[in-house]
């Protein structure tokens, strides 16, 4: 359908990954007619297919316009008055019978700002409840928690900008070419300028970024934690180590106690590549030159994803890749820098940086300490003690205690963990237990089916808030049209449910800008200081990177070195870096051994199963499965599989099997590519719910991080 010129145009943010592409939305009234790159965003105009298709699940019929509470297991109409009533009567009784444990709030990496911001107020600071989790523990949980325990703060240090600098490019659990491919293009226009410039990729899978490696590290899954030790190890064994920058900037710790260097060298003997590259699959040299690439480069920068995050030892992987940096001085200065790519939107701004987290409180601070906890009650001005000591439940568990009955009625907004969680099976159990409320922009997702009471979510454009990407910049959306049908913007939900539940006397404010300034202030407070990011700069600027402590500050590209304003009092000529978050300004290198996860090939279960997204679709798919340009592109879900192993399971494309682990059985058709998968291991999309593979992947997770291990399942294969 022709909707006519554009009669406006509109500077924005894309509305789905970390990458957080500024773009400009062409208007015609309140239609979104079309969709292109800003070129004054610091993607410099490229956005992916995903993301010049935005207007098309703008128009989809399909949204969901109007509340609907389940009568006799049917979800049926009803008003707005009558959904919320039942919501609030349900929360309350929960609260005075069962206590404040007994309820929750699971949000998202895609929530905005204000929205993930009032929700952890509420549910914490009103309801007394710590159960706030979200989708981004499946997502950069791990990263956070390395980024906390190496440096002391968490989020990176560096910037996309580092990318126009570095000479090495160490990718390791990402696929950068699908998931990121601004960023991808970026490192490609880098490369071009400079024939120096090389890119190493580490992966079980060949991936489309590994095609394009100049080194492609094809490791066994589950083993990084090996090669990153035994990158060190060479490191040290070459003396790499940059002994000025490690003696003036950095610690040493076995995860307790301090170490020296000598004994973190000591440590480091036991993955030498020679013993180590067996077990990874790999050879001892293709260790050592990566390892002297890396140490010896100009400038390395590393980035990973969920190959790194989403493990059984993503804390671990994560201090490691940190060390790296360290141990070498690859840090603090123009394209040496570690930088996790970040899956969602606004997993950062939203959920890490406002503490909508089980364990978390805004700007960094955790529950567990009373000191944060009083800093909060005073900033949100209430009773010294109203903060519960204990932290909440983190997802896997917030799920569990619906299965076990402990967590009776949550609020649900902007996920879909019915078709995200790992172990699906076992945790729908509890879905269908408890009392779900679930805001959603579409009726037909596999949480909605689980919902009591289903709430119509205004979407993107159809409300207006901030976002927060990987390198801490903060960007606005701004709202260009009503939302359709009766649906509402997740913030005025909670504005609206924070005072039928009494709780209008903490949550004062009525419109996003004036949340966004309460929670601006509060910033101030603390080390993420983004008191200078006013509404308005956010609507002229393109993104602003935090700290920013005035209205008048340019924002701060790199951390701990001089231009951030909590590192500028300390450095000087001699002593140019200043971990602040750590009491003596110094980072610490952790010695993390390597520990075998549970899942491993055997003989009943010779394959790994790995998973992850397609660049056409989004996470479940419930918005890029409905445009018929990306559906096509991607297909329906499948397990793919190199050749030689479909050969080995007499296995053919096309055919119809049964896959099991150790979580349970499902069924699928089989896909072979030579190119992309590599012998031993299958590759499968979440995007597909006609194609549930969570139903099989393991839910084993991280004991820190608490996220799980989406990418080492192994499985065994049937054909049907
Ligand atoms: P999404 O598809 O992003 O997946 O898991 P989910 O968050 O569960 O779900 C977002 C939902 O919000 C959709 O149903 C969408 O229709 C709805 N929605 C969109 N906009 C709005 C809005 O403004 N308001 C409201 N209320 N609703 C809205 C993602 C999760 O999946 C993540 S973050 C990761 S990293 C994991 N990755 C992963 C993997 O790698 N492999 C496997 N096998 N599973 C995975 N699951 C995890
Ligand atoms: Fe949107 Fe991510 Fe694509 Fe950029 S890379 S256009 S943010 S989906």
């Amino acid at each position: 359908v022709d909707e006519g010129p554009v009669k406006s145009w509109h500077k924005s943010v894309c509305r789905y990954c970390g990458t957080g592409c500024g773009v400009m939305l062409g208007m015609n009234k309140d239609k979104l007619v079309r969709v292109r790159g800003d070129q004054e965003a610091h993607n410099k105009g490229v956005i992916c297919i995903k993301g010049s298709m935005l207007d098309k699940v703008m128009k989809s019929p399909e949204r969901l316009k109007v509340p609907k509470i389940k009568k006799n297991g049917k979800l049926v109409e009803s008003t707005w008055e009558e959904a919320m009533e039942l919501m609030t009567k349900k929360f309350k009784e929960n609260l005075d019978q069962n206590g404040p444990t007994s309820i929750g709030f699971y949000g998202s990496g895609q929530l905005l700002i204000e929205e993930s911001y009032t929700a952890n107020k509420l549910f914490k600071a009103g309801f007394k409840s710590n159960n706030v989790d979200g989708n981004p523990r499946l997502c950069m949980a791990s990263a956070a928690v390395g980024y906390t325990q190496t440096f002391g703060k968490d989020e990176p240090p560096g910037a996309y900008e580092d990318i126009d600098h570095a000479e090495t490019f160490f990718l390791i659990g990402s696929n950068a070419y699908e998931c990121h491919p601004p960023l991808w293009e970026r490192i490609m226009l880098r490369k071009k300028a400079d024939p120096n410039v090389k890119i190493i990729v580490v992966d079980p899978r060949k991936t489309k970024t590994a095609v394009h490696a100049d080194v492609y590290v094809p490791v066994l899954p589950g083993k990084d934690m090996l090669l990153l030790n035994s990158m060190c190890c060479v490191i040290a064994e070459l003396g790499l180590i940059d002994e000025d920058f490690v003696g003036k900037y950095v610690n040493f710790s076995d995860g307790k106690n301090k170490i020296t260097l000598d004994e973190y060298k000591k440590f480091l003997k036991d993955y030498r590549p020679e013993k180590v590259a067996d077990e990874l699959g790999i050879t001892p040299r293709q260790i050592r030159e990566i390892a002297y690439q890396f140490a010896s480069s100009k400038a390395t920068m590393s980035l990973w994803t969920m190959g790194i995050n989403q493990r059984v030892q993503g804390v671990f992987l994560n201090n490691t890749l940190n060390s790296l940096h360290l141990i070498t001085g690859q840090i603090c200065k123009p394209g040496a820098t570690p930088l996790s790519l970040t899956g969602q939107s606004n997993a950062c701004g939203g959920v890490r940086d406002t503490g909508s987290l089980a364990h978390l409180l805004p700007n960094g601070r955790l529950i567990a300490k009373e000191q944060h906890r009083n800093e909060m009650e005073e900033l949100w001005k209430v009773p010294k003690g109203t903060i519960a000591p204990k932290p909440g439940r983190h997802a896997l568990a917030m799920f569990d205690g619906m299965v076990t009955g402990d967590v009776k009625a949550a609020l649900i907004m902007c996920s879909n963990p019915a078709q995200s969680l790992p172990n699906n099976r076992y945790y729908r159990e509890g879905m269908e237990k408890a009392f779900l409320v679930v805001s959603e922009i579409f009726e037909d997702t596999e949480t909605a089916k689980f919902a009591d009471i289903l709430l119509p979510a205004a979407l993107y454009i159809e409300k207006e808030g901030v976002y927060g990407q990987t390198e801490r910049r903060y960007q606005i959306i701004e709202k260009l049209r009503e939302p359709v049908g009766q649906a509402r913007s997740d913030f005025d939900i909670l504005v609206d449910f924070a005072n039928r539940m009494g709780q209008g006397k903490l949550i004062t404010y009525k419109t996003p800008t004036e949340c966004w300034d309460e929670y601006r202030i509060i910033s101030k407070s603390s080390k993420y200081d983004f008191s200078g990011i006013t509404r308005e700069r956010l609507r002229t600027e393109r993104g602003i990177q935090w700290p920013c402590p005035s209205e008048d500050h340019p924002g701060t590209v790199r951390r701990y070195i001089k231009g951030d304003p909590f590192a500028d009092k300390h450095v000087d000529a001699n002593h140019k870096v200043h971990f602040y978050g750590k009491p003596d300004g110094k980072a610490v290198v952790f010695a993390r051994p390597y520990i075998a996860g549970k899942e491993d090939v055997s003989e009943e279960r010779p394959l790994f199963l790995t998973t992850g997204r397609v660049i056409s679709q989004w996470h479940t798919g419930t918005m890029t499965f409905r445009v018929p340009e990306l559906n096509h592109s991607a297909g329906p879900g499948r397990f793919v599989f190199h050749p030689s192993d479909a050969g080995a399971q007499g296995v053919k494309k096309g055919d119809k099997i049964e896959v099991e682990s150790s979580r349970g059985k499902m069924e699928g058709i089989v896909d072979i590519s030579r190119d992309h998968e590599t012998p031993g291991v299958v590759f499968a999309a979440f995007y597909d719910q006609k194609f549930l593979v969570n139903n099989v992947v393991s839910d084993d997770h991280d004991p820190v991080s608490k996220e799980p291990d989406y990418k080492v399942t192994a499985i065994s294969v049937k054909k049907l």
